[in-house]
């Protein structure tokens, strides 16, 4: 018996509750629903600011927004299990704290948002590296696009998104979670090429199955090691006279004499051309490969990127151990949060109840959430619902 049964069913209990909610809280039915879906990246970590490639899949985790318009510029949001935020569209988004800065900040940089009531309510895991955030950004977003009706498009919504991150939270992050909250699509991997912007579908093969292994164990993404990591990547580019790693080759590297500077950016060229080489191998149905590939980048994220963490490595460690485990890594920012398996489908169920069973924190890295292994399948971005 799976542990974490019914992570995957429909949301419709949560889109009701949302509704009724709003309903409640504000005395009438809202004028729009609007969703969005958490992610989970399956390889291509710390390339998307280095202009390289991602492969992420949507998850059936969302972000549900029941809104109505205000008759002014003022934001009133109640939220299912984190208070209330309330800010005029008129004031600076650093004087909102907390989650309503999101909101706050997609409405202060999209043109034309007017003012609305909102109730929210949330699934996806906080702090897991699932990207939560980004799905209340995409999810406002779309708000104040469809309560506004403003020509705005989901990829400049996820722009909009990544602005937030970087000009209001402090994060410096690439634009992966904002794209893949924003444009996936049910069933498939999105590949994103971060310096063209281009997106592809991809198929997962038939008989492989993701899972998500949260470890329980939180960090915050706004830590300076996100920042510092980027810092890095560009002082590479900068030595070597490329605009990014995206340009660069394996022997390029070793022009680096910064030892730390050379670890990064043979992480992020080796990454870069994993992810190619396991969208190859799934489309070839290889999912061996493509696990051979997810462990080789957990390594590289450990040794080289420095953003594993006894955690994680532990998890990932188990997984491996475990039959029917094609590979596994750790998934998102790092340091603590979620790894990502690929599983022979027919021994998920096993999988599961035996990386659970045999899975512990550390005692240097204790667990804030339950641990939770439950296999998921690719959904689709944002809609109004
Ligand atoms: C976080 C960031 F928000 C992304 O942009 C990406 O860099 C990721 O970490 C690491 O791949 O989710």
């Amino acid at each position: 018996m799976l542990k974490n049964r019914g992570v995957n069913e429909p949301n419709f209990d949560q889109i009701k509750r949302t509704s009724d909610g709003f309903q409640s809280r504000f005395g009438a039915a809202p004028d729009i629903i609007v969703r969005c879906p958490g992610r989970v990246n399956l390889i291509g970590e710390h390339t998307d600011y280095n202009d390289g490639f991602v492969l992420p899949i949507a998850l059936p985790f969302e972000t549900v927004i029941a809104a109505s318009s205000s008759e002014d510029s003022q934001i009133n949001l109640i939220s299912e299990g984190f208070g209330s935020a309330h800010f005029s569209l008129e004031d600076n988004p650093m004087h909102t704290s907390g989650w309503g800065r999101y909101v706050h900040g997609m409405g202060s940089l999209i043109t034309g948002s007017l003012g609305w009531n909102g109730y929210i309510s949330s699934s996806i895991p906080m702090g897991a590296n699932l990207s939560s955030s980004a799905a209340l950004e995409i999810a406002a977003g779309m708000v104040f696009k469809h309560l506004g009706a403003l020509e705005i498009t989901l990829r400049e919504i996820a722009l909009i998104g990544q602005r937030v991150e970087n000009e209001f939270i402090g994060v410096r992050s690439g634009i992966m979670d904002q794209i893949a909250c924003a444009l996936s699509q049910r069933g498939k991997a999105l590949l994103l090429d971060c310096l063209t912007m281009q997106t592809s579908m991809i198929s997962i093969p038939e008989d492989t199955s993701v899972v998500i292994m949260d470890t329980g164990t939180r960090r915050e993404l706004r830590s300076s090691e996100y920042n510092k990591r980027r810092e890095s990547c560009e002082s590479a580019a900068l030595n070597l006279a490329i605009p990014s790693l995206r340009d660069a080759s394996i022997e390029d590297i070793t022009k680096l004499t910064n030892q730390t500077l050379k670890r990064r950016a043979r992480h992020v060229v080796s990454e870069n051309e994993r992810v190619l080489k396991v969208v190859e191998a799934f489309s070839t149905g290889h999912s061996l490969t493509a696990g051979r590939l997810f462990s080789e980048s957990h390594l590289s994220l450990r040794n080289d990127y420095e953003v594993s963490g006894p955690a994680l490595d532990r998890i990932v460690e188990v997984a491996l151990g475990t039959p029917g485990c094609f590979g596994a890594r750790m998934t998102g920012g790092g340091f603590a949060g979620s790894a990502v398996a690929i599983v022979a489908r027919d021994q998920v169920e096993q999988f599961c109840n035996f990386v659970t069973n045999n899975f512990e924190c550390p005692e240097s890295q204790p667990a804030l959430a339950p641990t939770r292994v439950y296999p998921v399948e690719a959904c689709a971005g944002v809609s109004l619902l």
